[in-house]
């Protein structure tokens, strides 16, 4: 089968002239998420005449997507899977690769270059850890003391990732990769009063692609296409209305913008994250493989519904239709048209258990509320850590205790949850789990 560049003889091409986009993005971590929720933005952006936001897509450290999205002249085919099937997308946004590892100067250079005025960040959780000259963080930091020196208009920087108040966290951690790269008081607080660091909520089912996946969909195109995404029909991105120069119009594209993310995000995380975790480790001690699979799962669905329960009261109904959003997780759950793995989301549970779990326990238990659904919840993270073999996690060496039962995991989520009081409840619940599970 030929590569994807020749869907354009097959007539599937995006319809704008590619070659006269400019890049006004700088997008760090080029996973299936990026390629299904914000390239997509501003692919809609380009079929609306506004060819100012193509995409440098820049993946931290693996080369593989880089290749296959260079084979293919940076496009590549999106198809929203469940409900409203459509014939897969081609978006062609992306208009230049890089991998940071490889080439962290031309990363740099593309931060500052006058063209560039979005950043935009899918790391992961853990990927704000890392304060070094290479990390994320480090080559934002880099890219804007250049573009001080050259005179050009400050950045906005987009987190797209699942931690509570990404925008903070993304600010607190570039300014520490400034200091760290030993830039001047002046950047510092060039980068601290002129760059904008707004929080975003972003949401959209997207698995990491499978050879599975990548088949069906060039069967589908006649064409190859070895970077082809599958997603859900939902979509959704708020973003706090705080932005340091040129930006898009986002709204013309379907992006919410508000005052204050905080409600969405605590709806998103509580709501959405808690349950996609939850169900990971207790579906697979139970052993599912798929999201599909563990909500059908009665057990499970009812430990859900009591986790959403919980978590209810600690969301601003005023801003969030709670019973709506949780009828639309239940069918955006049980999609089984787009195979979500467990183990995908069971990985690096220390970064993602704080949002989603342990940050509403604490709330409870302030309030004097038990919790027992939650740390059932974060109980069946400390047993899958014994049980499952292949979860990934930054701290997988201090865990190693706790997963073999010999510690209480009271300290390392004292350590990974500061604010977090409620290990009593936790105790308890591991101590039910381990009699049944
Ligand atoms: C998932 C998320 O992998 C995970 O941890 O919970 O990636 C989830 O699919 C997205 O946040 C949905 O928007």
């Amino acid at each position: 089968m030929s590569a994807l560049p020749r869907l354009c003889d097959a007539g599937f091409a995006p319809r704008y002239d590619r070659a006269a986009m400019t890049a006004g993005v700088v997008h760090l971590g080029l996973g299936a998420f990026h390629r299904a929720h914000q390239a997509p933005v501003f692919d809609a952006l380009a079929a609306g005449g506004d060819l100012r936001w193509g995409v440098t897509g820049v993946a931290m450290r693996s080369p593989g997507v880089v290749a296959a999205l260079a084979a293919q002249d940076g496009l590549y085919s999106l198809s929203q899977r469940g409900g409203d099937e459509a014939a897969p997308r081609v978006i062609g946004v992306l208009k230049a690769l890089l991998v940071a590892a490889q080439d962290p100067e031309a990363v740099i250079a593309a931060l500052a270059d006058p063209d560039t005025h979005l950043v935009t960040l899918t790391i992961t959780e853990k990927g704000y850890l890392d304060h070094g000259p290479a990390s994320a963080a480090g080559l934002i930091a880099r890219g804007l003391e250049r573009r001080r020196g050259l005179g050009l208009a400050p950045l906005t920087i987009l987190s797209c990732d699942n931690r509570a108040h990404n925008g903070a966290v993304a600010r607190d951690a570039v300014l520490a990769a400034a200091q760290g790269a030993g830039i001047g008081d002046a950047g510092l607080r060039w980068i601290a009063e002129q760059a904008a660091f707004p929080a975003t909520m972003v949401d959209r089912i997207t698995p990491a692609a499978t050879p599975a996946m990548i088949a069906e969909s060039s069967a589908l195109l006649g064409r190859e296409d070895a970077a082809a995404v599958w997603t859900e029909p939902f979509w959704q991105w708020v973003i706090e209305d705080r932005f340091a120069a040129a930006r898009p119009d986002f709204a013309s594209a379907g992006v919410q913008l508000v005052a204050d993310v905080a409600p969405w995000e605590a709806a998103k995380l509580r709501l959405l994250n808690a349950a996609h975790s939850t169900l990971a480790y207790h579906g697979l001690l139970r052993g599912h493989r798929f999201v599909h699979e563990a909500i059908a799962d009665a057990q499970l669905a009812a430990l859900i519904e009591q986790v959403w329960d919980e978590a209810a009261v600690t969301i601003d109904a005023a801003v969030v239709d709670v019973a709506a959003y949780r009828a639309a997780l239940r069918r955006r759950f049980a999609n089984p048209a787009l195979p979500h793995a467990l183990i995908q989301i069971a990985a690096d549970g220390s970064q993602k258990l704080p949002p989603r779990l342990l940050a509403t326990l604490g709330e409870r238990s302030d309030r004097g509320l038990a919790s027992p659904a939650l740390a059932a919840a974060v109980a069946g993270w400390v047993v899958a850590l014994g049980r499952i073999d292949g979860l990934a996690d930054p701290l997988l060496a201090e865990l190693q205790p706790i997963a073999r039962g010999t510690e209480s995991p009271s300290a390392i989520l004292a350590r990974i949850a500061p604010d977090f009081h409620a290990e009593t409840e936790i105790d308890t619940a591991l101590a039910a789990l381990r009699e049944t599970a």
